[in-house]
């Protein structure tokens, strides 16, 4: 372990020699420059060493692939999990740096959406912890998911420019590179298949290493780009002038990378979505075989070594191709191949929503992909030779389309479902004929969330406490969290407990000054909401109540309200209008309420743009309230959920997703609970004219309804919410009306319990002290045992 002394001069060492300055004229982003080598030089040997053994010992890897990864910044969770932390604020501060300031140069890679980009990266996290040899495969996007603005309360959505000073934390692989191939034709050579593609991309390799916490392991997370390669030039064009026209397909090339998820709305949006999937799920499952190539020559013990996780459908087509090398490369027959890869490949599905679970139409695959779509012909020939009528409701291609769902599923020896609930839901719901065919492959894996990150650096003062109480350990043995209940009924304990939530708080506070010029009143209940915006999780029905206790105080500005300041985060996918209809009202109320002088010292709407990772580890520790209120059946799992109970806040939530779990674990009455069930929502959709029953119900909010209508919140243009407010009254799919009295008599409970802080506090110290079974460390486990066959810890 490196003393502070070591340390400062290994960062002044990469200060004169990696960026290249000497100290009295080095900037933040120099210093920061020395921190990621000198971190980097520290994660090096453990990863060598992890490689190494790997290799020599013929230990069996995982390979995560995932289209998104949601890291967070890198540096101070590597020094963490280094346990340099300390040591590295002491050599800054020798060297009178402001540390803070070098951690926040940083950029936040957005290489994801959402949760499921997270739980990736998390997972990534604790198979270092617990020596679980891994790789995650992902793209490189040049500029990751947009930058979020508001302008009038509109998203507005900019290039986010992440690489722009470089990535001195990971490693460039140039000569680790792979050609994928896109289009062409199929020939019939020999009785053989043969695939003339029509163009060739090279994927190079950029490697960033993921310390397990402790720092004896470190994995790896392997990210591709696009090489632009001489042969992507056309030179001949380039020599009669058309230099546009000569960089066409080197265009085309960087496009694979360039963002995260082009909206598909259109024809050559879908095809560059698949040409990206396919582009990630080549080059990784190319290199899984080349690394198993590179000490061994027989490819049918390829399971003994290699395990794929198919990380939801976007790599799905890892099956056919899988099946397309080993066929075409490497001479297997068909059957056998199939057999093969189902062994290695396993599927996560993270939904039930029809739109994420990807559905290609034949003729783009045939366009793009030609022979693996005769190969998923073929796969779907085979499970109707193999398993007959009882097989005559599994199309993995009907009316036109390629199902991934179904093709992931059926490649796969385990497919899991991401809570209790949802497991079931898919199993009743979306496979339910699959899974006929072949019982005990789906099992549930409930999601899990890393201690590390999501208390020990995210909430130094609450970790710091829960160390001095229960003593060191938990960091990788959540569990030991139970050890808190026992300190649940000590007033002392309540109060330290309370004052950590108040530091949190004031960190947010200083935060939302500096970057967006918010005040946020520290004596309020901290209501939370924070994720990707989107209809099923009903950020609508939050900001209509938001609404109606506004009107409420209006109506009874005597009555002693229980101050509130309601905090939003989360962006809205570019083309999802109604999403993006919800963040304006958010912020058009927001104006309103916040600057009405009657109301503003007892409610106040926060909404700062530009929701990612680094903000989520501001807003967690301080939430009071954690809000986790989707329809219910709707939301697979949740993670934030998990999340804010770690850090001491109680959630009003449905009765979805992990919310099921986390409200059995932490016990009934320490958990708000509202709204229909699952199996209600069904049977309410079915009601004839249901949303405008369910308003004409509820006097609140038939008044709220009106207010918007009105133009209350947006006086220059009274109609804004018109398509909003018709949906809600004539279909509301996600049942806003139906749950809107259950959501504000449970908002009403909030109030009463937390004007008795000492309860509060014991609920909030109970919820702590039962969720140590949400640590990815305790899911990564599941995966290793029941799904990749791996012996536990390594
Ligand atoms: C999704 C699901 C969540 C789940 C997460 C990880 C797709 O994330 O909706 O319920 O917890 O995957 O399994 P998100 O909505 O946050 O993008």
């Amino acid at each position: 372990m490196p003393t502070p002394p070591e340390l400062r001069s290994a960062l002044l060492h990469h200060l004169r020699y990696s960026a290249g300055v000497e100290p009295d004229r080095a900037s933040v982003l120099d210093w920061r420059v020395a921190l990621s080598h000198v971190l980097r030089d520290r994660a090096t040997a453990p990863w060598l060493e992890a490689a190494r053994r790997t290799r020599d010992e013929g230990l069996k890897s995982v390979n995560y692939l995932s289209m998104e990864f949601l890291p967070g910044r890198l540096l101070e969770d590597a020094a963490i999990n280094l346990q340099l932390r300390d040591a590295v604020v002491a050599a800054f501060d020798d060297l009178g740096v402001n540390v803070a300031d070098v951690v926040d140069d940083e950029p936040d890679p957005a290489l994801g959406n959402g949760g499921l980009g997270r739980l990736a990266a998390c997972y990534l996290e604790s198979m270092s912890t617990l020596g679980c040899p891994a790789y995650g495969y992902g793209l490189r996007y040049e500029r990751g998911l947009f930058r979020q603005h508001f302008e009038d309360g509109r998203q507005i959505e900019r290039p986010d420019e992440w690489l722009s000073h470089g990535d001195p934390f990971s490693f460039t692989r140039p000569e680790t590179a792979y050609e994928v191939r896109f289009g062409g034709e199929l020939d019939e050579v020999d009785g053989r298949e043969v695939w003339r593609p029509a163009t060739r991309i090279i994927a190079a390799a950029h490697d960033t290493p993921v310390v397990g916490y402790g720092g004896r392991w470190v994995n790896t997370l392997r990210l591709w780009s696009a090489l632009p390669g001489g042969d992507l030039l056309d030179l001949d064009r380039f020599n009669a002038g058309d230099f546009m026209g000569a960089a066409d397909l080197e265009t085309w090339a960087r496009t694979l990378n360039r963002v995260l998820y082009p909206t598909d709305t259109t024809d050559l949006g879908r095809e560059l979505r698949l040409s990206q999937e396919y582009f990630l799920t080549s080059a990784s499952v190319q290199d899984v075989l080349r690394r198993f190539l590179a000490t061994q020559d027989d490819l049918r013990r390829l399971p003994e070594q290699a395990a794929i996780q198919m990380n939801d459908t976007h790599p799905a087509i890892a099956g056919p191709e899988l099946i397309r090398l080993l066929v075409d490369d490497h001479g297997f027959a068909f059957d056998g191949a199939v057999d093969l890869a189902t062994q290695v490949l396993s599927y996560t599905n993270h939904t039930l929503l029809p739109e994420a679970l990807e559905m290609w139409p034949v003729d783009l695959m045939r366009h793009l992909l030609p022979r693996h779509l005769q190969i998923i012909e073929r796969l779907d020939r085979r499970i109707h030779e193999v398993h007959g009528h009882a097989a005559d409701e599994v199309h993995l291609i009907e009316h036109g389309h390629v199902r991934m769902g179904d093709l992931a599923f059926a490649t796969s020896h385990r497919v899991n479902g991401v809570s209790a609930l949802h497991t079931d839901l898919v199993s009743r719901n979306l496979f339910p004929h699959l899974e006929a065919l072949t019982p005990g492959r789906l099992i549930n894996v409930t999601n899990g969330i890393t201690p590390r990150r999501w208390l020990k650096l995210a909430n130094p003062a609450l970790a710091d406490l829960v160390t001095e109480t229960i003593g060191p350990g938990w960091e990788s043995d959540l569990e030991r969290l139970r050890d808190l209940e026992h300190h649940a009924q000590d007033p002392g304990f309540l109060e330290a407990f309370g004052s950590a939530k108040h530091q949190a708080k004031r960190r947010l506070a200083s935060w939302l000054a500096d970057e967006h010029a918010i005040e946020l009143p520290l004596g309020s209940l901290i209501d939370v909401q924070a994720k990707r915006l989107h209809e099923y999780k009903r950020q609508l029905l939050n900001i209509l109540w938001t609404v109606s206790r506004w009107q409420r105080i209006k109506a009874d500005p005597e009555a002693d309200w229980m101050p509130r300041v309601k905090i939003f985060g989360g962006k809205a996918a570019p083309s999802y209008a109604a999403a993006k209809d919800i963040i304006r009202l958010i912020n058009d109320v927001g104006r309103v309420i916040n600057d009405d002088p009657e109301t503003r010292d007892r409610l106040r709407v926060v909404y700062p743009p530009n929701y990612n990772v680094t903000m989520a580890e501001k807003l967690i520790p301080a939430a009071d309230l954690s809000e986790q209120i989707s329809t219910a059946g709707m939301e697979a799992s949740g993670t934030g959920n998990m999340k804010f109970a770690l850090n001491g806040a109680l959630t009003i939530g449905t009765l979805d997703g992990a919310n099921v779990e986390i409200r059995e674990q932490v016990g009934a009455e320490n958990f708000f609970l509202f709204g229909l069930t699952a199996e209600e929502v069904t049977a309410r959709r079915e009601q004839p004219d249901h949303a405008r029953t369910a308003i004409e119900q509820s006097q609140a909010l038939q008044d709220v309804l009106q207010a918007v209508a009105e133009g209350t919140f947006s006086p220059d243009e009274p109609g804004r919410y018109g398509s909003l407010l018709d949906h809600l009254w004539t279909s509301d799919w996600f049942l806003v009306a139906a749950d809107f009295d259950a959501y504000n008599s449970s908002q009403e409970l909030v109030d009463r319990t937390y004007r008795d802080p000492q309860r509060w506090q014991r609920m909030a110290v109970l919820n702590m002290a039962r969720v140590g079974c949400f640590s990815s460390d305790r899911a990564i486990g599941q995966y290793m045992k029941e799904i990749w066959d791996l012996p536990p810890a390594q």
